[in-house]
C-alpha cells in the first residue's frame, strides 16, 4: 500500500506558510510593547506544534473515556505537578483552553444563574470575563462592577467594601488587565470573607511576575486563582484554574464536562515545558528584569512629559494618559506601529472618549525583557515613542525610527525565531 504524500507547509499551503514567515518577521523587526504579549521559547513552539493534537483525552488522568492515554496521562500528571511546584498550590486544572473558559468554568463551579457577582469594571481595566455586561457573565449573573478612585486611580476598596455588603455577591473577581500596581489580595479576602463570597483572582497578567517573586501571590489568600499561561509566564495559549483541596473537584467537573470537551494536549505539553523553564532560577532573574525595564520606560516617558496613571508602575505595564499631549489612543498606537514600536490604545480611568479611540495606551515590557533589553534599551524606546507621538503623521520620521528600532532588534533575537 503506498504512502499518502505527506509534503511540507511550504508546499501544501504557501499562502499560510508565507503569512507564517512574514509574521516572524514582523515578531522579529518590531519592538513588542503589548502588556498581554510575549514570545515563548523554542521548547514551548515545539511541544505546542507536536504530535499531541492529534489525541482526544475527554477525562483526567487516570480516568478518561477514551483508551490510548498511557503517554497523555504522564504529560498532564507532569504538567499539574510542576505547576503546582511552581506557585506553591493543592490543585491545578490545566484544561480550560484559555483565561475566558477558565473563568466561565469557575462560575459554574460556584454560581447559580442570576447569582450576584463582583469584578472590576471593563473602563477601569477589568476584564470581560469579570461580569461585564457585553460578556455572558454580565448577562447570565447580577454584576455589581467596582471601580477605582477617583483622587488616585487606585482600587477604590471602600466602594468595593460597599457594594459587596449591599449586594452580598456570591463571587468577586480581584486582578486587572491595565493596572499597573501590586494588587492587595488579602483586603478584597478581607471584604470576601465579610460578605461570605469566594475571591477568585485572575492573575492572568501577573502570572509570571508572581511565579519569579516579584509580586506578591494569592496562593493561600483567594481561595481560587485563574490565569492564562502565555503572557507574563511565557507559555502557549492556555489557561489554569489552580484552588485548594477543598474545590478541587468543583473546578475539575465545571472545566470537564462542564465548560469544554477533550483537552488540547499539545498547550498541556507547552504548559508543563514553560512551568518547568518557569521554575529555573533564570526565570526569576527575568521576572526582575521585566519589572525593572517597566519603571525604566516609565522614568523615560516621565521625563519627556508623559503622565503616567497613578505616576507610575509596580509591575509589567505603563498605562500612558495622551490628554496633555493633544493626540487620543488610537492615532499614536498606529504612528508607533509604523515606527515598528507595537501597543495598544487603552481606556484611562474614567476617560470622557470611546472605548474604539480612548485617551490612552498601554505598554508592557514583557516581551521586551524576553529579548534580553534593558535600562538603555528603555531609554531609547521613550525617545521614539516621544518622537513618533508628536509628529503622528510624518511618515519618514516613522520610517527614519522604524529602521532604528529594526537596527536595535538586531542585537536581540527574540526567542523561539529564527528568521530565514
Ligand atoms: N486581551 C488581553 C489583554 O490584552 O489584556 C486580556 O484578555
Amino acid at each position: 500500500m503506498p504512502m499518502l504524500s505527506d509534503p511540507p507547509l511550504a508546499v501544501v499551503d504557501p499562502d499560510i506558510a508565507s503569512l507564517i514567515q512574514q509574521e516572524e518577521r514582523r515578531e522579529t523587526h518590531k519592538i513588542r510593547l503589548i502588556a498581554s504579549e510575549n514570545y515563548v521559547s523554542r521548547a514551548v513552539l515545539e511541544a505546542s506544534g507536536s504530535v499531541l493534537t492529534n489525541k482526544y483525552s475527554e477525562g483526567y488522568s487516570g480516568k478518561r473515556y477514551y483508551e490510548g492515554q498511557q503517554l497523555i496521562d504522564q504529560v498532564e500528571t507532569l504538567a499539574c505537578d510542576r505547576v503546582k511546584a511552581l506557585f506553591g498550590v493543592d490543585h491545578v486544572n490545566v484544561q480550560p483552553y484559555s483565561g475566558s473558559p477558565a473563568n466561565l468554568a469557575v462560575y459554574l463551579a460556584f454560581c447559580e444563574p442570576g447569582d450576584s457577582i463582583m469584578g472590576m469594571g471593563l473602563p477601569f481595566g477589568g476584564h470581560l470575563t469579570h461580569g461585564w455586561n457585553v460578556s455572558i457573565t454580565g448577562r447570565y449573573f447580577q454584576s455589581h462592577p467596582y471601580g477605582l478612585r477617583p483622587s488616585d486611580h487606585r482600587i477604590d476598596f471602600d466602594q468595593v467594601r460597599a457594594l459587596a455588603k449591599e449586594h452580598r455577591p456570591r463571587l468577586i473577581w480581584c486582578g486587572l488587565s491595565a493596572y499597573p500596581r501590586v494588587v492587595d489580595f488579602g483586603e478584597f479576602r478581607a471584604i470576601a470573607d465579610e460578605v461570605g463570597a469566594i475571591l477568585c483572582a485572575d492573575i492572568a497578567h501577573i502570572a509570571g511576575l508572581v511565579a519569579g517573586g516579584v509580586h506578591p501571590s494569592p496562593v493561600k489568600v483567594a481561595q481560587v486563582i485563574t490565569t492564562t499561561t502565555h503572557k507574563t509566564l511565557r507559555g502557549p495559549r492556555g489557561g489554569m484554574i489552580m484552588c485548594d483541596e477543598e474545590h478541587a473537584k468543583a473546578i475539575d467537573k465545571a472545566v470537564f464536562p462542564g465548560v469544554q470537551g477533550g483537552p488540547h494536549n499539545h498547550t498541556t505539553a507547552a504548559i508543563a515545558v514553560a512551568a518547568r523553564e518557569a521554575s529555573q532560577p533564570e526565570f526569576k532573574a527575568y521576572a526582575r528584569r521585566i519589572v525593572d525595564n517597566a519603571k525604566a520606560l516609565a522614568e523615560g516617558l516621565l521625563g519627556r512629559g508623559f503622565d503616567l496613571i497613578t505616576g507610575g508602575t509596580d509591575n509589567h505595564l505603563l498605562l500612558v494618559d495622551l490628554t496633555r499631549k493633544s493626540i487620543s489612543g488610537r492615532p499614536a498606537a498606529r504612528a508607533l506601529d509604523a515606527a515598528g514600536i507595537v501597543c495598544n490604545c487603552n481606556a484611562i480611568p474614567f476617560d470622557p472618549r470611546k472605548p474604539f479611540d480612548p485617551s490612552g495606551i498601554r505598554v508592557g515590557t514583557a516581551a521586551v525583557s524576553s529579548r534580553g533589553m534593558g535600562k538603555d534599551e528603555m531609554a531609547r524606546l521613550a525617545a521614539w515613542i516621544d518622537q513618533a507621538v508628536a509628529s503622528p503623521t510624518d511618515s519618514a520620521l516613522l520610517a527614519r525610527i522604524a529602521g532604528e528600532v529594526q537596527e536595535l532588534c538586531a542585537s536581540f533575537p527574540p526567542p523561539g525565531i529564527v528568521v530565514g
